[in-house]
């Protein structure tokens, strides 16, 4: 869409380099991950947060490996401005349990699917929170609407965010509609 930073609605392209996506100054979303070889799943995310020209964070934060980052990371993004935390892992996945222990902040649970299990057990790790610990749980290896739920939540206090969305929402009805023109034909 020529002037407008909002994405095609199928923007989820896992091959594109994510190198210059990833550290941007004053990030209100902070994108981690378990380990590297999550990232192929949060490409995505990474790429809708980009058109919609939100500036976001994106690290490794391993809640079995490295403990103490975790913690570090979960006690202090709030000071840093972060406002939603997308938290992605597989397997024993309690990243974004952990986290969301820690941190007043929404968080975003994607689970990612390893070899074994295709991901339930990702879901289920990260889906069945306690009652008082919530975290928003999108599909399995679905870190689109992962990107895109941050969005929304920020929308609720970035006019501009909201703005966007709706007509992400439109250019997505309208593709949808051209499908369905082109059948009926
Ligand atoms: C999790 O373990 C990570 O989120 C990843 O999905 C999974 C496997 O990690 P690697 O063994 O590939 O580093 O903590």
């Amino acid at each position: 869409i020529p002037g407008s930073a909002v994405p095609e609605p199928s923007a989820d392209d896992a091959s594109a380099d994510p190198a210059p996506l990833w550290t941007q100054t004053n990030p209100l979303v902070g994108i981690i991950m378990g380990s590297d070889s999550d990232l192929p799943t949060l490409r995505p995310a990474a790429l809708i947060l980009k058109g919609f020209g939100v500036p976001f964070e994106l690290t490794i934060v391993s809640a079995h490996r490295t403990p103490d980052r975790m913690v570090e990371y979960a006690k202090t993004a709030h000071e840093r401005g972060i406002k939603v935390i997308i938290a992605a892992a597989g397997g024993a996945a309690h990243l974004p349990g952990m986290v969301a222990a820690i941190t007043p902040l929404p968080v975003i649970g994607v689970p990612v699917a390893l070899k074994v299990l295709d991901g339930v057990d990702s879901l289920h790790s990260i889906v069945q929170m306690p009652r008082g610990v919530p975290v928003a749980t999108v599909a399995i290896n679905n870190s689109t609407n992962a990107a895109l739920l941050a969005i929304r939540i920020l929308g609720a206090h970035f006019p501009s965010y909201l703005a966007q969305m709706q007509e992400y929402q439109k250019l997505q009805e309208e593709e949808v509609m051209k499908k369905v023109g082109k059948l009926e034909k």
